[in-house]
């Protein structure tokens, strides 16, 4: 063995489950060596054989300004010289909330955790604290982190509660999340007509980016604000992914549609672990230490961490960030069809913001079930063939892709010429 990545995943394998900390980086889903990642810049990161790729995970969405930006990192050296870790509350938390409030409709206070699994199991807890409800509602596809009442599947009928989908998850917890179909209405009206008095909240990612990019459609979404809003149910967005991705003010803002708790993390930490849920002002305060909902964390809200969001949340907001993002995402999935098309290959792809899916598929996926039908394999061999080209996609077919600020139409240009030669082989 010579190959420096696949010495190190040897290595890791001995003292690390899998080899890795978090699964879909151990390239169980399309085969092969995972590349072990030893600097960034820009768009591109180099592998430990120093091969250079183009990034389009971007940490899974954080890199949204590119990697290793100057103000990012010199504002993150300020910080660290200050000292790392207080334990005690700081004045960049207040402009780091007031911040989030001011640009997340439906926001009017917010609590800062240090990732999105914090910020989805927190605002659960919430929503159940204040309603006083057990029961919740999911949708197939959607990931929320792994707390235990969201690692649930389907059960076997509409009213039928979830099952696990995780080893260690008690029955006793998944029994209370109900698995429905996305962008399936009629399913919802049902099950709330039945027992909507019962439903503590519905979960949900807007824009989903977990089952590759899955838009909701408008009428998916204005069904639950009505059905939430009639039934004393909450509504929360997972906007984790979404937020600060679709674009500045997050998916509330696509729909014309306030959410009553709002989920963040990624582009807010800028690379660092930085999440949050926030919401209407009357739930947040059943917040411990004003409420009986309790939470905390020694980590949140850490100086460190605080300052690289905060000043990737200014970048994000200089004039024109947006919509070049947007057109330039556009520009890569227009060009990516061009080339499949040209190619005679079934292939379709979707962006909103700065996010992308691909689809080895006739039509953009809707749901699920339609997802899970596209081609895996030809994924895993297109995956392949655009990384040995130096293009870093991510490692399973069913994964949201990301573009940065830094991905100019030169960047761009190589990828569309990358996948040119890898349609033409597949
Ligand atoms: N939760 C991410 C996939 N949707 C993976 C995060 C990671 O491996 O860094």
């Amino acid at each position: 063995m010579t190959d420096k990545n696949d010495i190190l995943f040897a290595r890791a394998q001995k003292t690390t489950p899998g080899g890795v900390n978090s699964p879909v980086r151990a390239f169980r889903s399309v085969g092969g060596t995972p590349r072990f990642i030893t600097r960034a810049q820009g768009p591109y990161f180099w592998d430990a054989e120093d091969q250079r790729y183009i990034d389009y995970i971007g940490s899974w969405g954080p890199a949204i300004v590119g990697h290793a930006h100057p103000e990012v990192i010199s504002a993150v050296q300020a910080a660290a010289a200050r000292g790392l870790s207080f334990g005690a509350p700081t004045e960049g938390e207040i402009e780091m909330a007031e911040e989030i409030c001011k640009l997340v409709p439906g926001i009017e206070q917010v609590r800062l955790v240090s990732s999105g699994t914090e910020a989805t199991m927190s605002a659960l807890r919430l929503a159940r604290g204040a309603t006083k409800r057990d029961k919740i509602i999911k949708f197939e596809g959607c990931y929320h982190g792994h707390a235990d009442s969201l690692l649930v599947k389907a059960g076997s009928g509409l009213l039928t509660f979830g099952n696990p989908t995780s080893a260690g998850v008690p029955e006793d917890f998944s029994k209370h999340t109900l698995v429905l179909d996305y962008n399936n209405s009629q399913q919802l009206e049902e099950v709330f007509a039945s027992i909507g008095d019962q439903i503590a909240c519905i979960i949900v990612e807007p824009v989903a980016g977990n089952m590759n990019l899955i838009r909701a459609t408008q009428e998916f979404i204005d069904t639950m604000r009505k059905l939430c809003t009639a039934h004393g149910s909450i509504l929360i967005f997972d906007e984790v992914m979404c937020g600060f991705r679709v674009g500045l003010h997050g998916a509330q803002a696509l729909y014309g549609v306030q959410a009553d708790l709002t989920c963040l993390g990624k582009v807010i930490g800028g690379g660092l672990p930085v999440a949050a849920f926030g919401g209407r002002a009357d739930l947040m305060g059943h917040m411990a230490p004003l409420g009986g909902v309790y939470q905390a964390g020694t980590l949140s809200g850490n100086p460190v961490a605080v300052a690289a969001g905060m000043t990737t949340l200014k970048i994000i907001q200089q004039p024109g960030f947006y919509e070049n993002l947007t057109a330039q995402t556009r520009k890569l999935v227009d060009g990516l069809s061009a080339a499949a098309k040209a190619a005679g290959v079934t292939f379709c792809a979707d962006a909103v913001g700065g996010m992308f899916g691909l689809y080895f598929a006739s039509e953009v996926p809707g749901s699920y079930a339609a997802m899970m039908a596209s081609d895996k394999d030809r994924f895993n061999r297109f995956f392949h063939l655009m990384l040995d080209q130096g293009v870093y996609l991510a490692p399973s077919a069913f994964e949201a892709g990301f573009v940065s600020a830094q991905h100019d139409d030169t960047i761009i240009a190589e990828t569309i010429a990358a996948a040119e030669k890898a349609f033409a082989q597949l």
